[in-house]
């Protein structure tokens, strides 16, 4: 039941959301965890919270990272302290001292007081200690490297609650929770790849998707639209300067947000393998975007035809086309880039590939040459059976690292909207049905993601707790979670868009049956109500007037309570439409209790206007800018649709 979604009390709004949005009152007291996403390894209560207050002073050093230190800068100026103090040793004299830097740096290895930092990359630990004074502190953070003092910082940002001056107290009101936190990823690379056909996001919304996977601790986000021309099909030309430049710009967001910006050139459809000059053009496009910065490079062969060649030359040399003579001439021009190219630029991390067999488990002479020759430190996707898989088991992930040689790197193909099956949907129900273990046997995991970047948060948000930490994984309180960073923080703002989530649930697969079901909270009360309505009509129709004001009233209150922007861009037209249904709902029991009260034209008015706004409702359609799939805006279907159909029957066919 969708009002008996407990809403834990910890409050996740994005870094620099307005922290006056946060109520959170069960956070003041001492006793409660706040709940940090991705959740971490181990967070323990140590004791009280602190208070905030102004003199906070933030202690440095050079192995300072400078991302995190900018980022704890607007997090402490986001929560009402006007001005942190910054210097390299403590005064001893601040309510609150922040320490940041690396954990083996002596006053925060002393801070952290036993707080275990794991032997792990990326990995941080964080603690916060009371004064003996009744307000202030010592929090330190302190990270194996770079990435982790950033990670600790965003696990702070969580800790935080309240906080904007208030005129009667002192500096901040904001509490920090009082607690220890040892963490670290289970997976190495996490985050997003996109890859999908159709309508690219815009440099606008990259920019902010980088935001976004620094908020959520993910690592990765590699560049690889289906439809940028220069990525695919011109893949020999060089980016116009303009697009370079917008580039170069998401390059340098991604550094400042630790994500490793990856960046993919797919030449399969035309290459010559055989061809030095076309193995030179390869290069050539790398090198331009090493240039740029990048540092970490992927060489994508899916959804390519290998049973043809593209010149004669190369039928001379790798013999008839077939699957063992194309995965040897992949294999050659992967090798050549891995060793002559990532292996002699400074700092570029190890090649990636998406193999043209990605989505199965059958042994072939493909993946047997693949294997056996290929490049040991190159990194293979693979996107779990079936391509937009119902499941991935770990005895599956295990089965695809034997048959490539090395762990793969999983390309799941959620929530993407590319294909036929997806037609007017937003896919927005939290991320299931991944075996918790997973990690054990893969690399890392990246979401392909919808055409829409905002609305994609929803989805991304739980496959980077998961990618974080799959063990530990919740999927109904990381949904929860997801929802409340979108609403900044908001409760009645979340469970407007828990609704939300709700209605636009069904996650389709290549095949008949969704992997994830439709609208499990508002089916279920849908089905409670026919079940009922023969027996006690009036009950029934009482027991739903509620959940259909919650439908009628979600899109308001999400318009003005939703403080990312991109997101409520994206949902915009099925907002319309929620709203629609929301009056749908309405009018139908209006329609219905008229029929109980044997008022005939009364229940014809209602179900007159219930007709009326299912009309407007199903003539939405989604926008063919965002989207290579075009069709009617769909949500909750089947139920809503049976609904009006009972209503109809009921009031006279
Ligand atoms: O999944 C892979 C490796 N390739 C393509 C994607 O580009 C596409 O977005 C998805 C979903 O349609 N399917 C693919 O096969």
């Amino acid at each position: 039941m969708l009002a008996a979604l407990a809403l834990a009390a910890a409050v996740v709004p994005p870094a620099g959301a307005s922290p006056g949005a946060d109520p959170s009152p069960a956070r003041a007291g001492s006793g409660e965890l706040p709940v940090v996403s991705p959740t971490p390894r181990a967070m323990e209560r140590v004791g009280p919270d602190v208070r905030l207050g102004d003199g906070v002073e933030l202690v440095v050093g050079e192995g300072t990272d400078p991302a995190a230190r900018k980022l704890l800068t607007e997090v402490l100026r986001g929560h009402g302290v006007r001005q942190p103090d910054v210097r390299e040793r403590a005064s001893g004299a601040a309510d609150v001292t922040v320490l940041l830097g690396e954990a083996t740096r002596a006053d925060i290895a002393r801070a952290l007081d036993g707080t275990r930092v794991p032997d792990h990359a990326e990995a941080y630990g964080l603690r916060v200690t009371a004064g003996r004074a009744a307000s202030g502190g010592t929090v330190a953070l302190g990270g194996k490297d770079a990435a982790g003092q950033y990670y600790a910082v965003q696990t702070f940002r969580q800790l935080l609650s309240g906080g904007t001056n208030t005129g009667a107290e002192k500096g901040s009101s904001a509490r920090i929770a009082g607690v220890s936190v040892s963490d670290r990823p289970a997976m190495p690379l996490r985050g997003t790849i996109e890859g999908f056909y159709g309508p690219q996001w815009s440099p606008e919304e990259r920019l902010d998707h980088m935001d976004f996977l620094g908020d959520t601790k993910s690592n990765t986000y590699v560049y690889a639209p289906k439809d940028d021309p220069y990525h695919r099909e011109k893949w020999r030309e060089p980016y116009p300067d303009e697009q370079l430049a917008e580039l170069g710009k998401l390059v340098e967001r991604a550094r400042e947000r630790h994500v490793r910006f990856t960046f993919a050139v797919s030449p399969g459809n035309s290459i010559c393998y055989s061809d030095p000059a076309d193995v030179a053009a390869l290069r050539a496009k790398l090198q331009a975007l090493y240039d740029l910065g990048v540092r970490s490079f992927s060489v994508p062969l899916d959804d390519i035809s290998y049973t043809k060649w593209n010149c004669p030359g190369d039928e001379k040399e790798f013999g008839a086309p077939g699957r063992a003579p194309a995965a040897r001439a992949q294999l050659g021009l992967l090798n050549a880039v891995q060793r002559d190219f990532v292996a002699t630029h400074e700092g570029v991390e190890p090649l990636q590939t998406v193999p043209t067999e990605y989505g199965d488990l059958e042994e072939t002479a493909y993946k047997k040459t693949l294997r056996e020759g290929l490049d040991r430190d190159v990194e293979v996707m693979w996107t779990g059976t079936a391509v937009v898989p119902p499941r991935i088991t770990a005895e599956e992930a295990a089965r695809a690292s034997e048959l490539f040689g090395r762990k793969v790197f999983v390309w799941d193909n959620y929530p993407v909207n590319d294909f036929a099956r997806t037609k007017g949907r937003l896919l927005l129900a939290p991320y299931d049905k991944r075996d918790p273990g997973l990690s054990e046997h893969v690399t890392g995991l990246v979401s392909n993601p919808m055409s829409q970047a905002g609305a994609s948060k929803a989805a991304v948000f739980t496959m980077a707790d998961f990618a974080w930490n799959d063990r530990g994984y919740d999927r109904r309180r990381s949904g929860e979670q997801a929802a409340r960073y979108l609403a900044g923080g908001d409760p009645r703002t979340t469970r407007a868009l828990l609704t939300f989530v709700d209605l636009n649930h069904l996650a389709p697969t290549f095949g008949e049956t969704p992997w994830q079901p439709q609208s499990p909270v508002l089916g279920s009360r849908l089905d409670a109500f026919q079940d009922r309505y023969g027996s006690d009509p009036e009950g029934a129709v009482r027991e739903l007037r509620p959940v259909a004001d919650g439908i009628a009233e979600a899109p308001g209150i999400l318009r003005e309570g939703v403080s990312d922007r991109w997101f409520l861009a994206d949902a915009a037209k099925w907002l319309d439409a929620t709203e629609l249904w929301g009056a749908a709902l309405r009018h139908g029991l209006r329609a219905l209790t008229a029929v109980q009260d044997g008022d005939a034209s009364r229940a014809e008015r209602e179900r007159a206007a219930m007709d009326e706004a299912v009309s407007a409702a199903s003539a939405i359609t989604v926008d063919p800018e965002e989207n290579s799939q075009v069709g009617p805006v769909k949500l909750g279907d089947p139920f809503l649709s049976r609904f009006v159909d009972r209503v109809r029957s009921e009031q006279g066919g």
